[in-house]
């Protein structure tokens, strides 16, 4: 998959997106990442990107001109534009496992109090991470790469893959536990150490379900796929 991002602070994506997993994506040609400087769209000396909203108000718009010029430069007719903004739809596994289906997204970060309306003319989908406000959308960009990448094929090991299919949404994961099996006098539940595989099933699915009912009442649903032995599956 082919990802560009347009924004105002390209230097901010330096760092997260060239670690471990993703990095390994891009190395092995799996995701291919450019980010662009929407200031290279621009044509006067100050490579001005906002201007003063009409009818006033508070703070500074996105001007439409660089970014159709940036839009008409790096999009064909495969491309998925995508802009992130506070008002989009809510983000999620589903959205981002079809925006993983396609070949090309064009990501557009917004910066100041948002983009000029008519770009949205432009623009196949409208996404918000979450019911916060950020100082612009280059954090919900990196969140959105992320989210798709690891599940384009091959980049995920076939554990991680398999884990993804059966649980990836509707519960919580059960808790978890590695060595030592007393730490600090903190014990490893004793069901784990038993080696009995049917009693150790039945203690996850039991806290799975707890902790989501407790924690996420809202995913509560039927997730007895989900526990079937792996064996069986
Ligand atoms: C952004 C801003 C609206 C005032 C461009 C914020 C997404 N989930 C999200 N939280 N925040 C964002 C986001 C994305 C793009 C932009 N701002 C700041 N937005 C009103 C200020 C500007």
């Amino acid at each position: 998959m082919k990802v560009d991002v347009l924004t105002l602070f390209p230097a901010m994506f330096a760092g997260p997106l060239d670690e471990s997993i993703i990095s390994r994506a891009r190395e092995s040609g799996r995701l291919e990442l450019a980010i662009h400087d929407l200031r290279d769209w621009t044509h006067d000396r100050h490579r001005t990107v906002d201007d003063e909203p009409y009818g006033g108000g508070p703070g500074m718009v996105l001007k439409p001109e660089p970014i159709f010029e940036a839009i008409e430069a790096l999009a064909n007719d495969t491309t998925q534009v995508v802009m992130l903004t506070p008002q989009g739809e809510s983000f999620g596994q589903p959205k981002a496992r079809a925006l993983s289906a396609h070949e090309h997204l064009l990501l557009l970060c917004g910066s100041y109090e948002g983009f000029d309306e008519r770009i949205r003319t432009r623009v196949h989908h409208e996404i918000s991470i979450g019911d916060y406000v950020l100082t612009n959308g280059a954090l919900p960009a990196m969140v959105v790469i992320d989210t798709v990448t690891r599940l384009l094929p091959g980049v995920l090991g076939d554990d991680a893959s398999s884990a993804e299919e059966s649980f990836s949404e509707g519960i919580l994961e059960y808790p978890q536990y590695t060595r030592p099996a007393d730490f600090r006098g903190m014990k490893v539940p004793e069901v784990l150490l038993s080696g009995n595989h049917a009693e150790i099933e039945k203690w996850r699915r039991e806290q799975a379900e707890q902790r989501t009912a407790e924690r996420r009442p809202e995913l509560q649903k039927d997730n007895s796929e989900n526990f079937k032995d792996e064996t069986t599956k």
